[in-house]
């Protein structure tokens, strides 16, 4: 529908950014922390981009009080990270480390002193290496109980200030990154451990929901799912049910287990038939149904476009990680779709489609299957960006890609949808997992680079004076 006129965005929405312990804390081995995977998988060759890690990243953990400081002065609302397992649980389980306790509960006092939400995401895919050593990590339904024991921890130190909770961060990511497609920790593709280390994922995550209950009763709980939704290429038929199959492959398959604690049939037939199904044992529906969201977290950056794939058609996907535009193959499953650039849209220098439409389009589609509110838990841009004489970022791409989205949060508030936060992708400049430091998201840029850690200072871009202005508007200036 066409608006005359927008409505506003609420009075108490939360404009805020994003950021995960790895990507900027550092500090790897401080104050009693354990190994986590990535601790160890970073530093294997050929795995990140350059051989990047988080051993440093942009040293948040030692920084924290200055970030904050930042945050304040651009006036979020709300600003969301994750607690690293392995600072609380260095083996992760068995004794806590108080002194990883004690350097959440500082930053959060910090926050809400600025009068910031915090907004704690609990996985944010740094898992203790313990775990993985001892029974797989995720493989082992052991995850469940030590996951939900890890949670709960967390529950009862802040659950008296912290309203807002994350449960996992980008499941489908982590489970297909790692077991799937061999990118991420442990590396392994294969199509079977893949759906069963999901399953367990998802039972963990509704376990850890169902104490939540018990412990934070005034607070709201929910996963962040990377929604990418899909479009068919054509209006030809057979393009249609690629997409709609994408739909459930890729989107439903873990919504619907969140919201509604089953899987979609088609998607589920389709395993059985491949051999590759999940073993569900007695009492994991019940308790998927059992552990569901108060809202839907969801990390947009892109829509995805699909066409009709035979048989034999490609298969497996690769992905670009050195900002060298056009390097994306097309990927797809045979027999049910294949990717394929949308001809209407323009891409980011790694081949991120960008579509600010498509989140209004994605929000709707969440809206009206599962009339939850969203938490939009990350949005942004990954650029290259050039710092200028005088210490000046002129990232005025960033800007026009946020006020873009902005605008088409507006239009879904405006179609109805109860969106209730908006977390930018990230607040400083991190580490990007498999991309180094080079794909930059932040308002805030860090002085450092793949080669060299620099001074690590901040630096104010043009996009932090903007933001500053949109908060301070409600929305209204963008
Ligand atoms: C999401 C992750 C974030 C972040 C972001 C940007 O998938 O939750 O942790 O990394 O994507 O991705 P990238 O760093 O690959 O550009």
């Amino acid at each position: 529908m066409i608006h005359d006129k927008l409505k506003a965005f609420p009075k108490d929405f939360l404009w805020g950014s994003a950021s995960a312990a790895y990507q900027v804390e550092g500090g790897w081995n401080q104050d009693g922390k354990g190994k986590s995977n990535w601790d160890v998988y970073a530093h294997f060759p050929g795995t990140t981009y350059k051989g990047t890690n988080g051993d440093v990243a942009v040293d948040h953990y030692n920084r924290w009080q200055e970030d904050v400081a930042l945050m304040a002065e651009v006036g979020l609302k709300t600003y969301r990270f994750s607690v690293a397992w392995s600072r609380i649980f260095p083996e992760g389980k068995g004794e806590v480390n108080q002194k990883g306790l004690e350097f959440y509960n500082n930053l959060i006092n910090e926050l809400i002193k600025n009068k910031i939400e915090p907004a704690i995401t609990l996985y944010h895919w740094d898992l203790p290496l313990a775990l993985e050593e001892e029974y797989g990590g995720w493989e082992s339904r052991q995850i469940i109980e030590d996951f939900t024991n890890y949670a709960v921890v967390l529950f009862k130190a802040f659950g008296d200030r912290v309203k807002y909770w994350i449960s996992l961060n980008e499941q489908n990511i982590f489970t297909g990154h790692g077991y799937k497609f061999g990118l991420h920790p442990p590396g392994v593709t294969d199509d079977k451990r893949f759906f069963q280390v999901n399953h367990i994922a998802s039972l963990a995550n509704a376990k850890a929901i169902v104490e939540f209950r018990k412990l934070v009763p005034n607070g709201l709980i929910g996963p962040s799912f990377a929604y990418s939704p899909a479009y068919p290429l054509t209006s030809k038929p057979e393009d249609i049910i690629a997409a709609e199959n994408a739909e459930e492959f890729i989107n439903h398959w873990w919504m619907d287990a969140y919201v509604f604690g089953r899987y979609p049939q088609m998607v589920l037939n389709y395993l059985i038939e491949q051999g590759i199904a999940p073993i569900i044992e007695p009492g994991d529906m019940e308790l998927l149904a059992q552990g569901k969201p108060d809202f839907m977290g969801v990390n947009y950056y892109q829509t995805t476009t699909y066409e009709s794939n035979p048989l034999d058609g490609v298969g497996s996907a690769k992905f670009n990680t050195t900002g060298k535009k056009g390097t994306t193959p097309e990927t797809g499953i045979p027999g049910v779709y294949k990717t394929k650039p949308n001809p209407f849209l323009q891409a980011t220098d790694w081949d991120w489609t960008i579509d600010p439409e498509g989140l209004r389009i994605g929000l709707r589609r969440i809206a009206s299957r599962y009339n939850l509110p969203v938490f939009i838990s990350e949005n942004g841009l990954g650029a290259f960006d050039t710092l200028e004489e005088g210490d000046i970022v002129n990232d005025d791409y960033r800007i026009a890609y946020i006020s873009e989205h902005i605008k088409a949060i507006q239009e879904a508030i405006s179609d109805g949808v109860d969106v209730i936060a908006y977390c930018t992708w990230s607040f400083t400049d991190l580490l990007s997992w498999l991309n180094g430091f080079q794909k930059r998201y932040g308002f805030v840029y860090v002085n450092r680079d793949e080669e060299s850690e620099k001074d690590l200072r901040r630096i104010k871009k043009k996009s932090f004076y903007w933001y500053k202005k949109v908060i301070e508007t409600n929305g209204e200036v963008k």
